[in-house]
Formats: C-alpha cells, structure tokens, sequence
C-alpha cells in the first residue's frame, strides 16, 4: 500500500486518540477543580506505527482490506492510576459515558495473561467528524496502575528485544517481577486511604496558599501598602509553622479585610 494510502487511513485515528487524551485529562480537572483525588493519574495516546499494524496483520493472518475492521488498537489510549481501585473506578467512568459505546471488556487484572501483564482493556466505538463525514472508529483504551506500567514497559521493550527468543532466565526474571508488582499493588491498596488524605490535605494547603496570594496580590492595588507589607511577613511566618487550620484562619481574615478594601473604593 502507498505510504500516502496509509496516511488518509491513519488520519482519523490521530484525530481520535488525540481527542480522546484532552477529554480523559479534562476529567482529571475536574477533579482537580473541586479538590478531590481523580482515579486518573495520567494518560497517554498514541497511534500504531505502520510497521507495527503490518506485523500484527502477518502475525494474525489479517488481509489489508480488514485491518480497520479486525486491528482493534490502531488508536490506543493508556489510562494510569495510582492503585487498583481507581482502575475499576475509571472503567465505570467509561461505561457512562456517551460518546464512547463499549464493544469488549478484557481483565487481565483478575485474568493475569501467562507472561504476568496485568491491566484492564476496553475497546469502544467512538465517532470523529472528517471532511468525509463521520467516521466510527475502534480505539483500546489500557487501564492499569503505575506499578503494572513499569512492568509492561519493561517487559514490551525485551519482547521486542528478544522476539520469540526470550532467553528463559530472563523470563523468569519477568515472571518474578511480576510478583513482586502484584504484591506491591497490593500493599499500596492497604494503605490507600491514608495515601490519599495526605495527597488531599497537600491539595487543599496548596488552594488556600493561592487564594492568600492572590488576595495579597489584588491587596497591593487598592491597599495601604505598607498594611500589606506587614499582611505578607504574617503570612510568611504562618505558612513556615506549615499548620494548615492557621493558614485557613489567615485567609478567611484576609477574605474579609480584602472585602473592606473593595467595599472602601467603590465609596
Ligand atoms: P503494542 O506495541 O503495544 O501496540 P490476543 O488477545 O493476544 O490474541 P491482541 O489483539 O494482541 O490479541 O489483544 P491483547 O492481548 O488485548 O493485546 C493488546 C495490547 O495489550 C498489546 O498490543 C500490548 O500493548 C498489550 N499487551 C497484551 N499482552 C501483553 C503482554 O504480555 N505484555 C505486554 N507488555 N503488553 C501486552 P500489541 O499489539 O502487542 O503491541
């Protein structure tokens, strides 16, 4: 096939996986945006290199013609999370949604495949707009913790390496290491809530610290300023005693004073 044939085909795809990252990191702002711990941490797309398509096309015994109908991750997204939970979390999020329609579920989390990998695959229809129309395209979305990700990026790169031959010392290696990662996953799962409110508390100090200075900010426009001088050295020694009731008190005093500021220069 031409290289120019191959590009009008992979186009749309681009397009998709490109959509479908901003709409999977928007949810994480939103999250974000109302202080909570998002069950997405991170997420990656890419579309599957040409040579990679033919190869999984020979390997499969896929003729050219069906490899849009039959190659289910030309388009992948790769949704990371910190612990297992959340991966359960974001499958559920899928399943409302309405721009996505679900075609296969596979849990290699609860189903480990024999290599180790772990990981959660979705693949779903989901609708470009091109010149051409609308197109409905396959995408996989991989859903999988930190941990299984430093596993599968490892253990992709010595497939690749290695092929067919993976020398069986190193595959027990790969065997044992996804051992460790299961237990690791699990460990973190136990202390899963202790991690979160200590992520959930650094969040909310950091939204008050911002409030506070932007309100420092604004003050230095309308305010005495040496009342702001002294407001700022008494935040500096709040925010060094790092106590986060006293930095809530300090902002909601500097709400107020803030307000009779703006209430003064409207008169
Ligand atoms: P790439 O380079 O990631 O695009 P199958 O069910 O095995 O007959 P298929 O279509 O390979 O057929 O589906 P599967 O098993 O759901 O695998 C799809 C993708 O999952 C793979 O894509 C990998 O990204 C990942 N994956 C599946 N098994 C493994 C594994 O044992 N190790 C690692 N590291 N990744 C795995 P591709 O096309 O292999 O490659």
């Amino acid at each position: 096939m031409e290289i120019q044939l191959w590009r009008e085909i992979l186009a749309p795809y681009t397009l998709a996986v490109d959509e479908l990252v901003v709409k999977f990191n928007h949810i994480i702002e939103e999250y974000r945006q109302v202080g909570a711990y998002s069950p997405v941490e991170q997420v990656t797309g890419r579309v599957k290199t040409i040579s990679s398509i033919l190869e999984k096309a020979q390997k499969k015994n896929i003729d050219l013609n069906d490899i849009e109908d039959k190659i289910d991750d030309i388009a992948g997204i790769r949704i990371i999370c910190q612990f297992v939970e959340d991966i359960y979390k974001v499958v559920d999020i899928i399943r409302q949604r309405s721009d996505m329609t679900i075609i296969r579920e596979q849990d290699y989390i609860d189903n480990k495949k024999k290599s180790g990998y772990r990981s959660y695959h979705i693949t779903v229809y989901y609708d470009v707009e091109t010149l051409k129309g609308t197109r409905k395209l396959q995408v996989e979305i991989q859903i999988r913790t930190l941990a299984m990700n430093f596993w599968a990026t490892i253990e992709h790169s010595l497939q690749y390496k290695y092929k067919q031959n993976m020398p069986e010392h190193i595959r027990q290696r790969l065997t044992s290491a996804a051992e460790a990662i299961l237990i690791l996953d699990r460990e973190m799962s136990v202390v899963r809530d202790e991690i979160m409110d200590a992520q959930n508390s650094f969040k909310i100090k950091a939204n008050i610290v911002a409030d506070i200075l932007t309100n420092i900010q604004n003050l230095y426009k309308i305010a005495n300023k040496q009342e702001v001088i002294k407001i700022q050295d008494e935040f500096f020694r709040i925010y060094q005693v790092g106590e986060r009731e006293e930095l809530e008190k300090f902002s909601k005093e500097l709400d107020l004073i803030a307000q009779r500021y703006r209430a003064q220069s409207l008169h």
